[in-house]
């Protein structure tokens, strides 16, 4: 065993903190530079390109997604909220990728993807509000081309294949207008990896060749199934099997998440079909605030993905490079304050729908068995009244 955190398994050895030499990384643990090697040399262009003002930009991103996931997950625990799934530890590979996209470009979101939404530029309080269970959604897709969060898993995957099928029926690929030109991009876990639908759409989008960037985030874990409970070879080298190429880009490093996700998309955009990208980074909270991942993995595991961060991470390149000061990183500090003060008070204020609205938009017309559990619903709340609740 090359790692002592290796697990050996029937399927073979399986390192979940190690993405390998064919993982695209520029940035080290600390923030070193790393040279140019054969994996990322193809995205160093890109890198190169941004400015100490971009890289500004994303920490800014990062640290202030961090913040509104800590204060869903706060929100859970006081009872605001019924239950929040955290990113922390993802916030590189979400914000690299949203980053990467163009306010024509329309995300797929599984319900983990908080920070494509920040990039975006959905309210964060509007996240909180299918979680505190007063509405449906909480967002108008159309608005800034971030669909709904999808809870089945992988069923988003068909919804951007159809969806950049649907682009390249426009003519909206490959014009040479970068205005116009569109992709979309899918995102789902490890364990997404595993659905039948994910297949489908992969297929279907390889025959199409159509405009749609999958970005897998492998956070090593699909609630307490391991890498090697859903694949014996990573989702990276798997593309070549849909007849796209596949990347496997250290989730933990900004930079390489902007660059691996920018390339895909510029490709998609212009016409040359897909890409899978896997995202090998770390879920270093619990599934969801239902969950105590304490049960199936070890501390050591955790403790190991700790020294990754990737704020950390991406600190470090800052300060090494004089491309902020602490008057900068204690702004950012400042207004992540700020927001997470914001959505709390917004949260705490969200109306609380009519009861039977639930049953509403299930069915076009109505339907008697639906109807009959709304009268029970209805019923059984009615029972309450007068008895102090
Ligand atoms: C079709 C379907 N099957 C099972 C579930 C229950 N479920 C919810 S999250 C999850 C694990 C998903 O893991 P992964 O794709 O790795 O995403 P992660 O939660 O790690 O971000 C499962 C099995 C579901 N929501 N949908
Ligand atoms: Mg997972």
């Amino acid at each position: 065993m090359r790692h002592h955190e290796s697990v050996v398994t029937p399927a073979g050895e399986h390192d979940i903190t190690d993405g390998g030499p064919d993982m695209v990384q520029f940035l080290d643990a600390e923030g070193n530079r790393l040279e140019t090697n054969e994996s990322n040399a193809p995205y160093a262009e890109i890198v190169e390109a941004l400015t100490a003002e971009d890289g500004r930009a994303m920490y800014r991103d990062l640290v202030l997604v961090r913040r509104v996931d800590a204060e869903g997950h706060a929100l859970q625990r006081q009872g605001e909220l019924g239950l929040w799934p955290s990113l922390l530890g993802q916030e590189a590979a979400q914000v690299g990728a949203g980053r990467a996209m163009r306010p024509q470009d329309y995300a797929f979101p599984g319900y983990r993807e908080h920070g494509v939404a920040w990039c975006k530029g959905v309210p964060p309080e509007n996240l909180l509000g299918m979680f505190r269970g007063v509405n449906n959604g909480g967002w108008d897709s159309n608005e800034n081309n971030f669909h709904l969060y999808t809870i089945v898993i992988g069923n988003q995957m068909l919804h951007a294949t159809g969806y950049a099928m649907g682009i390249q029926r426009d003519g909206a690929v490959g014009t040479g207008d970068e205005s116009r030109d569109a992709a979309v991009m899918a995102f789902t876990g490890d364990g997404g990896t595993a659905q039948g639908d994910y297949n489908e759409a992969l297929v279907f989008a390889g025959v199409a060749n159509a405009p749609v960037v999958f970005f897998v985030q492998n956070n090593q874990w699909a609630i307490s199934e391991p890498n090697y409970k859903q694949f014996r070879i990573p989702p990276y080298l798997r593309a070549r099997g849909f007849g796209f190429p596949g990347v496997r880009v250290d989730g933990n490093d900004v930079l390489a998440s902007y660059a691996v996700s920018k390339a895909a998309m510029d490709a998609a955009r212009a016409g040359q079909g897909p890409t899978l990208i896997e995202a090998f980074t770390y879920r270093m909270g619990a599934h969801t605030t239902s969950d105590d991942p304490t049960k199936y993995r070890i501390a050591a595991e955790v403790d190991i993905w700790r020294e990754k961060d990737p704020i950390k991470r991406m600190r470090g390149f800052m300060e090494k490079n004089g491309h902020a000061d602490q008057e900068f990183f204690d702004a950012v500090d400042a207004e992540a304050d700020e927001i997470a003060a914001r959505i709390r008070k917004a949260c705490q204020e969200m109306p609380n729908p009519e009861l039977p609205t639930m049953f509403d938009n299930i069915y076009v017309d109505e339907h008697p068995v639906v109807a009959a559990e709304r009268d029970e619903f209805v019923a059984y709340h009615a029972s309450f009244e007068g008895a102090g609740h």
